[in-house]
């Protein structure tokens, strides 16, 4: 009997690696709020990706709901539906207004040219996500934000290690915010962070993850309990160190998966890796109306092989009990993220997937 083969595993580093890390902890008795671990963490993460700061989070979400509480945002926001539900989650937690706008069909990201007509007066920032780890228009989005006053809040949750035509793609708009979630290409277990361009932000940012606190008499806003704790953060570093050849490994699958399906009739893989610079956190294929079965007979044919590929992102946001009501939500105005919603299927695609097991999800979509 085969392995079942998910979407994704967790990297996990030699055990035996991260005992010295768990020694020291024990030693020190520091478990969380801002220790030894936390702070080399975010330094290194720092010199890794390009960026000038990083406030690490237990998250992705809270960080999220957090970036939009450090840049005051209110009234509405635009973004896409085509993505995780936890995006526009953090707009409601905020008591912030989603505005779904199309996404462009060839990256599945925030359309730029269909931005404009959603902007209302009552608009303040912009929320796109760098979806599959495929950068956005990060230019054509700024000129927008600028145009209007709009601050940029990229949900950069696939995006580790992204770049794009001028360094990390995380140094665009007003924050990023990572996951570094089990299923992603860099993991604490559970953990994410918000990449910020100044030292002021990043003091507002640590002061909202951690209550309001400024000193132990002095709480300036009404933050949350956000902080990474130490063993997650351990976990980060010791990551750090087999991130290239993690990379590397994925890079090789997604090159396998391109070369094995270009002439599967049907099949479309989306974001050619030699146009954009992805770290290759997914393999989304759309599969169209030429292909033998439909999207959902393809992933029930996998699943009856125990290949458990995911429809990342169906149903769209917009399609949700507490969005659906939304003027925007409606089908009319998304139909492109719509079409996408109803072909993409996720591939296996992580370190250890080994080239048996490759195969056997690519000889099920060509013998179909
Ligand atoms: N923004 C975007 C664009 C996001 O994609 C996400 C998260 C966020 C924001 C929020 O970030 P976080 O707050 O999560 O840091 C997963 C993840 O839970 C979620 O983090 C991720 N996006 C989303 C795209 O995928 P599920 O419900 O699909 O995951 P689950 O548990 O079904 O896992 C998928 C497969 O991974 C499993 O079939 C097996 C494998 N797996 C999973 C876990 C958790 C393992 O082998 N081991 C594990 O520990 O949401």
């Amino acid at each position: 009997m085969n392995q079942p083969i998910y979407v994704t595993q967790p990297y996990l580093p030699p055990l035996e690696e991260f005992i010295p890390y768990l020694q020291e902890i024990w030693v020190n008795k520091i478990l969380t709020n801002g220790g030894p671990f936390h702070q080399q963490l975010e330094k290194e993460l720092c010199d890794y990706l390009g960026v000038k700061h990083i406030s690490l989070f237990t998250n992705g979400t809270i960080a999220l709901v957090t970036a939009l509480q450090a840049l005051r945002i209110t009234g509405e926001v635009i973004t896409t539906p085509y993505s995780f539900v936890a995006t526009a989650h953090s707009l409601l937690w905020n008591g912030i207004k989603p505005v779904f706008v199309d996404v462009d069909p060839k990256t599945l990201n925030l359309d730029p040219a269909r931005i404009e007509a959603a902007i209302t007066p009552q608009t303040t920032a912009i929320m796109p996500v760098h979806v599959y780890g495929h950068p956005c228009d990060v230019d054509a989005i700024q000129k927008i934000a600028d145009n209007y006053n709009l601050k940029v809040i990229y949900d950069a949750a696939h995006a580790f290690g992204v770049q794009c035509h001028c360094g990390s793609v995380l140094n665009h708009g007003d924050l990023s915010v990572l996951s570094f979630h089990a299923t992603k290409v860099f993991n604490t277990f559970e953990g994410g962070a918000i990449v910020c361009p100044d030292e002021k932000t990043k003091q507002r940012i640590d002061h909202l993850k951690n209550f309001g606190f400024v000193d132990e008499v002095t709480v300036v806003a009404p933050g949350i309990n956000g902080k990474m704790s130490e063993f997650n953060a351990a976990l980060g570093l010791l990551q750090l160190k087999h991130i290239d050849s993690a990379l590397a490994r994925r890079k090789q699958i997604d090159a396998t998966y391109r070369e094995q399906l270009a002439g599967v009739k049907g099949i479309h893989c989306l974001g050619d890796a030699g146009e954009a610079q992805s770290n290759h956190a997914y393999f989304p294929i759309l599969v169209q109306p030429d292909y033998p079965l439909s999207r959902d007979a393809l992933y029930q044919k996998l699943k009856d092989n125990g290949i458990h590929g995911r429809r990342y992102f169906y149903p769209l946001i917009s399609d949700f009990p507490m969005y659906r009501g939304m003027l925007s939500a409606q089908r009319g105005n998304l139909p492109v993220a719509a079409a996408a919603a109803a072909t993409v299927l996720c591939l296996p695609i992580y370190p250890a997937l080994t080239p048996e097991a490759q195969k056997r999800v690519i000889d099920i979509i060509r013998g179909a």
